[in-house]
């Protein structure tokens, strides 16, 4: 009975726990472990049989963040994480890891292994392409998010899904890391690349228009209670491969607004651009992964808003939601959200404590420098005019531009704006 008392497990302790709280493997199985976790909150472990194949994982939450061990969080977390997974799997079913146990004692959640799957991250820094992605996750979010908000839940029943989600430990965590921390730094943890210190200075720390919008943003996604959101949708939080997406690792969701969850992952993808843009040296392959990157951006937009009509039509039973000018004003506010959002995970991941490994892992010191300072542009562009983004193809328009801002590669420049020219004509 050592699992009684919280603990944090090693990869020497997880055959002992699986065997105790779940019957799934032989007694005579000799089993394996490995931490594949690289997140910034959890430990995250794979335990194995090698004899038949049959793995599960184990995820733990810690009881302060990996990434900065003076910041303590509850180990509570893992709990909203299983609910909502097994909700979503209800909404659907198959792109979320299936969840076979949740302990509150040792906060662990046991689920399904997301086995031949790449985590999206790790793919993408090695430049594979995924042609289904911008589907699945675009069924995955109208689903999710249209179908837990008020235009299709019994309103009664929803405002109880927004007391159970109430999530305010997570939300502290964006609320400090997205919204406010990359403008002001309060707590001295941001960190600027060397070549970019007076950039960041002037187009972030000293911009107060900046401030202003990003202001409204952060009001709306504590205020604006619309649909049970990931809440972290980076690329980090999904695993693919060449015929399906699993999306897991919900832990910050709460009731806010639809937009967070697709900004987000259009960021990542706007990630992932950078990284081809900045390391592929042969002129076809980085063609190929980044016109995938942008082709996956226009995608994602663009299936979003079809299923969201699609799925409008099918579960909206409202009669003042059915109004048709209603449908297009609502839709517009999530797309202006989803602008705003995909903005400002540009800019902290930047900025910010929370970097990606797209960005940080540019050897080449001035491409990073440039890299990142497309980002910049992006978002504020974004964030500024994020009323005027409707479309895929608005957002190509100005990814055109951005790339042609910051002068560095004459060729890179030209062939991605071929690739531009080539999906928007
Ligand atoms: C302290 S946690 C830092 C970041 O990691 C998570 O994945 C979220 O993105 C959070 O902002
Ligand atoms: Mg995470």
């Amino acid at each position: 009975m050592r699992f009684n008392t919280y603990f944090l497990l090693t990869e020497k302790d997880v055959p002992e726990y699986i065997r105790e709280k779940l019957d799934f493997f032989p007694s005579a199985s000799v089993l394996h472990c490995l931490e594949i976790g690289d997140g910034n909150l959890n430990y995250v472990f794979r335990v194995f049989d090698e004899e038949t194949n049959h793995s599960f994982i184990v995820k733990q939450a810690g009881p302060e963040t990996r990434i900065k061990p003076d910041l303590g969080i509850s180990t509570k977390r893992g709990m909203i994480e299983a609910r909502i997974l097994s909700l979503q799997n209800n909404l659907v079913e198959g792109f979320v890891p299936k969840v076979y146990l949740y302990d509150p004692v040792m906060c662990i959640i046991v689920m399904e292994d997301m086995k031949y799957h790449d985590m999206m991250r790790t793919g993408l820094l090695e430049h594979n392409t995924y042609p289904h992605f911008a589907d699945h996750i675009t069924t995955y979010l109208s689903n999710c998010l249209l179908r837990t908000s008020d235009l299709v839940m019994d309103h009664k029943e929803k405002k109880n899904l927004v007391c159970e989600y109430v999530n305010p430990e997570l939300c502290e965590i964006s609320e400090n890391l997205v919204f406010t921390e990359p403008y002001h730094n309060l707590s001295g943890c941001n960190s600027i690349f060397p070549g970019n210190d007076a950039f960041i200075k002037r187009e972030i720390y000293d911009d107060r228009r900046l401030h202003t919008e990003v202001a409204k943003l952060k009001y709306e996604f504590m205020n604006n209670a619309q649909a049970l959101i990931h809440g972290d949708l980076h690329t980090g939080s999904i695993f693919v491969n060449q015929d399906h997406t699993y999306i897991f690792d919900p832990e910050f969701t709460f009731y806010g607004p639809m937009g967070f969850d697709i900004g987000n992952i259009i960021a990542n993808i706007f990630f992932a651009w950078c990284h081809g843009d900045a390391t592929i040296e042969d002129n076809n392959k980085r063609y190929e992964f980044c016109g995938w990157c942008l082709s996956t951006i226009k995608n994602i937009i663009d299936l979003f808003k079809d299923k969201f009509n699609q799925l409008y039509e099918l579960y909206v039973t409202d009669v003042m939601a059915k109004n048709p000018e209603f449908k297009s004003y609502y839709l517009g506010k999530v797309l202006e959200n989803t602008a705003g959002s995909a903005g400002l995970e540009l800019i902290r991941r930047v900025v910010g404590v929370a970097k990606v490994k797209d960005i940080t892992s540019i050897e080449n010191e001035q491409k990073r420098v440039y890299e990142e300072r497309r980002c910049i542009y992006l978002a504020k562009e974004l964030i500024f005019k994020r009323v005027q983004y409707l479309s895929g193809a608005d957002y190509l328009e100005t990814i055109g531009k951005i790339t042609s801002k910051v002068i560095f590669n004459k060729t890179v420049r030209t062939i991605n704006n071929e690739y531009i020219d080539t999906l928007l004509s």
